[in-house]
C-alpha cells in the first residue's frame, strides 16, 4: 500500500501501537490498565485520523495549486456508516492495526463495533452519495461533498410488541472524524423584504433586506481514497444563532426561557434529518434546511472561485455542481441571485453560467416524492428567490412559446409554477431548466423519465440533455469490509490485479468455477457469514435460526411500492401450505428463514402496519411446533449500514420485488449479488441490467412488466378486479384472527382487495409464488446453486461506483483526475 512508503503511514506494528498508547494516555487521559474497547476504538481512530489529516491537507493544497475544475456534490443525505474500518482499509494498514490491537489485547472486530453509524440519510439516495464520495477520492477526482450536519440522523428503530417505535439517535457524543471550522462561517438570511433601486446607469437593482440571520458553521470530514493518498473533503453545515450565545438583557431580567429562544430556533435548522424516503411533506423547516445548506455551500464555492481572480464566464470551467435529487434546487436560484444582485451581471450572462454549472440527478418517478413548494411559503421565507423563480419561469415559457407557438396546454404543463390553490413551485422542472444535464439512475428509469414525467422537456430541450448513469456501489465497503474472506478468495484468483480498484477483474474467478477447493472455500465462507447473521438475529430478537436453512432477505425502507406486503403474504401462504402437509411431506420441504429489516417513515401508517404484520406472523410461525425449522420469520430491528454489512454477505436469496417501474434503480440488489447471493426480483430498476450482465439463468424474475402497469391499474379501477384465489386464502386467514386482531391489518388487505390494488400485489402473486418454488428447487441442488453464485459474482464488475463516477466525470462534469505524483 502506498502509505507504507509514505512518511505519513505507520512504519510497522510497533509504530501503530505506540500511537494508540500515546492517544490513550494523553488525548484520552487514561491508562492502558483501564483501557476498554471504547477507549481502544477512540485511540485507534485518532491514530488513523492523524495519518489522514496530513494527506488531506496535501490533497487540498494540490487541488488548489492545480487550479483545475472541481466537482461539488450537493446532497441532503450522506449515509456514511462507520468510518474507522473504511479508513484502515483505504489507507492500506488494516493488517498492522489488526495485529497491533491483538498485542494490546483487543480483537479488531470488537473495536470496530464500538463506532456509532453516521446515519445522515434515509436509504438508497444517501448511501449512493456515500459510495460516490469513496469513488471520487479513490479515483483522485478533485471533489467536495456538501451536506448538513444533523445532530440527529435517522431515528433508531425499536420493535415493541411488534410495532415500530422511534427513538432519537444522538450520534455526536464522540466523533473523531469531524473537524469543526469555527473560522469558516456564513451568515444566512431568511424572511425580510425586497427593495428596488436604480443605479447611475439606470439599471434596477434588487436588495434583499431585513429578516432573520442564522450562522452556518462548517464541519469537515476527511474522505480517504483507497490505495491513493488522495483524501477529499465532505463539508457539513451546522446552524447557530448569528447573534452570539443568548440574549443577555432578557437573561438579566429573569426571562430565562425566551433568552435562549433565538439560539434554539437557529439550532433547530440542522437538528434533525427528515425521516421520509421517497415522500415529500412540504414542511417549512425542511425548506429552511434546504436554503440554509445551499446558500452556505454556494457562498463557499463562490468565495473559492473568486480567489482565482478569473472572469465570471469561466465559472463553469472551474466548477461543476451536481444536484442530488431536487433537494438542492434552490442552489440554481441562489447562484443566479448572487450573480445578478451581488455581482452585477446581466440576466442572460448569469443564466448562461448557472445552466452550464449544474447537473441534476432524478431518483424517483413516484408522484408523492416529487418536491413542490408552496408559493406563499417561498414568498415568506425567501422573497427575492421567489421573484427570480418567476423570472426564470417567464423567460423559459417565452422560449417554449417561440419554439412551440400557440400550444397553451404545453405551456401550462411545463410551467415551473403549478396553477393550483395555493400555487406551487415544481422543483424538478426548475432543476431541469437550470441544469445542462439531467440523468436517471438506471436504464429503465432514465427511459421512463423521458417518456413520462419529463416527456415535454425532452421535446423542448432535445434528447441530448437527458442521459442515464446506472448506479453503482463501492467494492471497498460492500465487498472487502462486509465480506473480507470472500474478498480475499477473489483476490487470490485475479493474478495480482486488485479487484477493489478494478472490479472487472472479478471475471477471472470464472476460471476457477470447477476447482473443488475454490468451491468448497466459497461455500464455507457463505456458511460462516450465515452463522454470523444467525448470532445477530439471536442477540437482537431472541429467535434461533438454523444457518443451514435458505436465508431469504428483504432489507430496505418499508414502502408499499417496495412490496414487503407481497413478501409477507407469500410467507403466510407458505405457512398455510406447510400446515396442510403430512409429516412425511414436510420432510421434503426446503427450510427457510424469511428475514426482514427496514424503517418506516414515522407518519407512514401503512408501512407501520406492514412491520406489525411481519412481527405478528413471526410470533405465530416461530412458535408453531409443527413447523420447527421449516420456516422462521424474523424482523431485524434498526436496519442500518453496519447491520447491512453483516446481513448482505449472509443472504442466499434477496428480494427486490417493487411494482415494475417504481424502483428507480435499487443498489442493495447489487450488494447482494456481489456477495454471492442470488436475487428474486421484478423487471424493475437495475434488476434489468443485473440480469443482462449475469444472465437470465442466474436470477429469478417474475411479475408484470412496467409497460403493462398502467393498463392493469386502469382495469382495476374501471373493470372488474378479481383477487388471486391463493391470495384470497391468505386474506381469509388474516381475517380469521390467526395473526392477532384482524382489525389491525384491515387496511393492508383492503388496499389490495377493495381500493384498486395500486401496487399490483394480486396481479403478481401467482407468479411470485411460482418463482419462489423455483428458488426452493434450485437451492436443493447446492452444486448448481454455487455455480450460479460464482457466475453472478464474476459478472458484477459493471456495478462498481467507480465506473459510475467515471461516467459522470466524462459525460456530465467534465473533470479530470488529479493523482498525487509522488505516490
Ligand atoms: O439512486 C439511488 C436510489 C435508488 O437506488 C432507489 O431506487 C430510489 O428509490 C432512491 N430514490 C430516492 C428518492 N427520494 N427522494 N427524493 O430516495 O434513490
Amino acid at each position: 500500500a502506498w502509505l507504507k512508503h509514505s512518511a505519513h503511514g505507520f512504519k510497522d506494528k510497533d509504530g501503530f501501537e505506540n500511537e494508540v498508547v500515546r492517544h490513550v494516555e494523553t488525548t484520552l487521559a487514561r491508562s492502558m490498565f483501564n483501557c476498554d474497547e471504547s477507549a481502544a476504538y477512540a485511540a485507534c481512530s485518532l491514530a488513523f485520523r492523524d495519518r489522514l489529516i496530513l494527506e488531506w491537507n496535501r490533497t487540498q493544497q494540490r487541488q488548489t495549486f492545480a487550479d483545475g475544475k472541481r466537482l461539488y456534490y450537493l446532497s441532503l443525505e450522506f449515509l456514511m456508516g462507520r468510518a474507522l474500518d473504511n479508513a484502515m482499509l483505504n489507507i492500506g494498514q488494516k493488517d498492522i492495526a489488526k495485529s497491533g490491537l491483538a498485542d494490546l489485547g483487543f480483537r479488531i472486530e470488537d473495536v470496530i463495533e464500538q463506532e456509532h453509524d453516521a446515519a445522515l440519510g434515509n436509504g438508497g439516495l444517501g448511501r449512493l452519495a456515500a459510495c460516490f464520495l469513496d469513488s471520487l477520492a479513490s479515483l483522485n477526482y478533485p471533489a467536495w461533498g456538501y451536506g448538513l450536519r444533523y445532530r440527529y440522523g435517522i431515528f433508531k428503530q425499536e420493535i415493541i410488541d411488534g410495532y415500530q417505535v422511534e427513538v432519537p439517535d444522538y450520534w455526536l457524543d464522540f466523533n473523531p472524524w469531524e473537524f469543526p471550522r469555527h473560522d469558516v462561517t456564513v451568515d444566512i438570511q431568511f424572511y425580510g423584504n425586497v427593495r428596488k433601486s436604480v443605479n447611475e446607469s439606470g439599471k434596477t437593482i434588487s436588495h434583499w433586506e431585513g429578516g432573520e440571520v442564522v450562522k452556518a458553521v462548517a464541519y469537515d470530514v476527511p474522505i480517504p481514497g483507497y490505495a491513493t493518498p488522495s483524501t477529499n473533503n465532505l463539508r457539513l453545515w451546522s446552524s447557530k444563532a448569528a447573534s452570539g450565545e443568548f440574549d443577555f438583557q432578557k437573561f438579566n431580567s429573569g426571562d430565562y426561557e425566551s433568552s435562549v429562544a433565538d439560539q434554539q430556533r437557529a439550532e433547530t435548522i440542522s437538528a434533525v434529518l427528515y425521516p421520509n424516503d421517497n415522500l415529500d411533506r412540504g414542511k417549512e423547516l425542511r425548506l429552511k434546511q434546504q436554503y440554509f445548506w445551499v446558500a452556505a455551500s454556494l457562498y463557499d464555492i463562490v468565495r473559492r472561485f473568486k480567489k482565482s481572480k478569473r472572469p465570471w464566464k469561466e465559472f463553469p470551467d472551474q466548477v461543476a455542481i451536481q444536484l442530488n435529487d431536487t433537494h438542492p434546487t434552490l442552489a440554481v436560484v441562489e447562484l443566479q441571485r448572487i450573480l445578478i444582485d451581488l455581482e452585477g451581471l446581466e440576466w442572460d450572462e448569469a443564466w448562461n453560467i448557472v445552466t452550464n454549472t449544474f447537473g441534476y440527478t432524478n431518483h424517483t418517478v413516484l408522484p408523492e416524492a416529487l418536491e413542490k413548494w408552496s408559493v406563499p411559503l417561498i414568498q415568506h421565507l425567501l422573497p427575492r428567490h421567489l421573484q427570480i423563480i418567476y423570472d426564470i419561469n417567464l423567460y423559459f415559457l417565452q422560449f417554449v412559446e417561440r419554439n412551440f407557438p400557440k400550444d397553451r396546454e404545453l405551456l401550462s404543463r411545463v410551467s415551473i409554477i403549478e396553477e393550483s390553490q395555493p400555487k406551487m413551485v415544481r422543483m424538478a422542472f426548475l432543476a431541469i431548466v437550470g441544469s445542462h444535464k439531467v440523468n436517471g439512475v438506471a436504464e429503465l428509469h432514465s427511459d421512463l423519465i423521458k417518456t413520462t414525467i419529463f416527456k415535454d422537456f425532452v421535446q423542448i430541450f432535445g434528447p441530448d440533455k437527458f442521459t442515464n448513469v446506472t448506479n453503482g456501489i463501492t467494492p471497498r465497503r460492500w465487498l472487502h469490509q462486509a465480506n473480507p474472506r470472500l474478498s480475499e478468495l477473489i483476490s487470490s484468483k485475479t493474478s495480482g490485479s486488485d479487484p477493489l480498484t478494478d472490479l472487472s477483474q472479478l471475471n477471472k474467478i470464472e476460471l476457477s468455477i470447477n476447482d473443488p477447493a475454490f468451491r468448497k472455500e466459497w461455500a464455507e465462507i457463505k456458511h460462516a457469514n450465515k452463522v454470523r447473521l444467525a448470532k445477530l438475529i439471536k442477540s437482537s430478537t431472541g429467535i434461533t435460526v438454523n444457518p443451514s436453512a435458505l436465508f431469504d432477505v428483504q432489507v430496505k425502507r418499508i414502502h408499499e411500492y417496495k412490496r414487503q406486503q407481497l413478501n409477507i403474504f407469500g410467507v403466510i401462504h407458505r405457512y398455510l401450505k406447510l400446515k396442510a402437509m403430512s409429516a412425511e411431506e414436510r420432510k421434503e420441504q426446503q427450510p427457510r428463514v424469511s428475514i426482514f429489516g427496514g424503517k418506516a417513515a414515522p407518519g407512514y401508517w401503512m408501512a407501520k402496519q406492514i412491520i406489525h404484520l411481519i412481527n405478528s406472523v413471526g410470533s405465530v410461525v416461530n412458535n408453531d411446533e409443527d413447523i420447527g425449522d421449516l420456516l422462521k420469520v424474523v424482523f431485524l430491528p434498526d436496519y442500518n449500514v453496519s447491520k447491512a454489512e453483516i446481513i448482505v454477505p449472509a443472504s442466499d436469496i434477496s428480494e427486490h420485488i417493487s411494482t415494475a417501474g417504481t424502483e428507480a434503480s435499487g443498489t442493495s440488489n447489487m450488494k447482494f449479488v456481489l456477495n454471492g447471493g442470488l436475487i428474486i426480483g421484478t423487471c424493475d430498476g437495475a434488476n434489468i441490467e443485473i440480469t443482462r450482465e449475469i444472465g437470465e439463468n442466474n436470477i429469478f424474475l417474475f411479475g408484470n412488466l412496467a409497460e403493462d402497469v398502467e393498463d392493469l391499474r386502469h382495469a382495476h379501477t374501471y373493470g372488474t378486479h378479481t383477487i388471486d384465489p391463493e391470495l384470497q386464502k391468505v386474506f381469509n386467514e388474516i381475517e380469521s384472527g390467526r395473526f392477532g386482531s384482524s382489525q389491525d391489518f384491515a387496511s393492508l388487505v383492503s388496499a389490495v382487495r377493495d381500493h384498486g390494488d395500486y401496487y399490483l400485489v394480486s396481479d403478481d402473486f401467482a407468479s411470485y409464488l411460482a418463482t419462489q418454488d423455483l428458488v426452493d428447487e434450485a437451492y436443493k441442488n447446492q452444486e448448481e446453486w454455487i455455480t450460479k453464485c460464482i457466475l453472478s459474482v464474476s459478472r458484477m464488475g459493471f456495478f462498481s461506483s467507480d465506473r459510475c463516477i467515471n461516467e459522470y466525470a466524462e459525460g456530465i462534469w467534465n473533470i479530470e483526475p488529479l493523482p498525487c505524483k509522488e505516490a
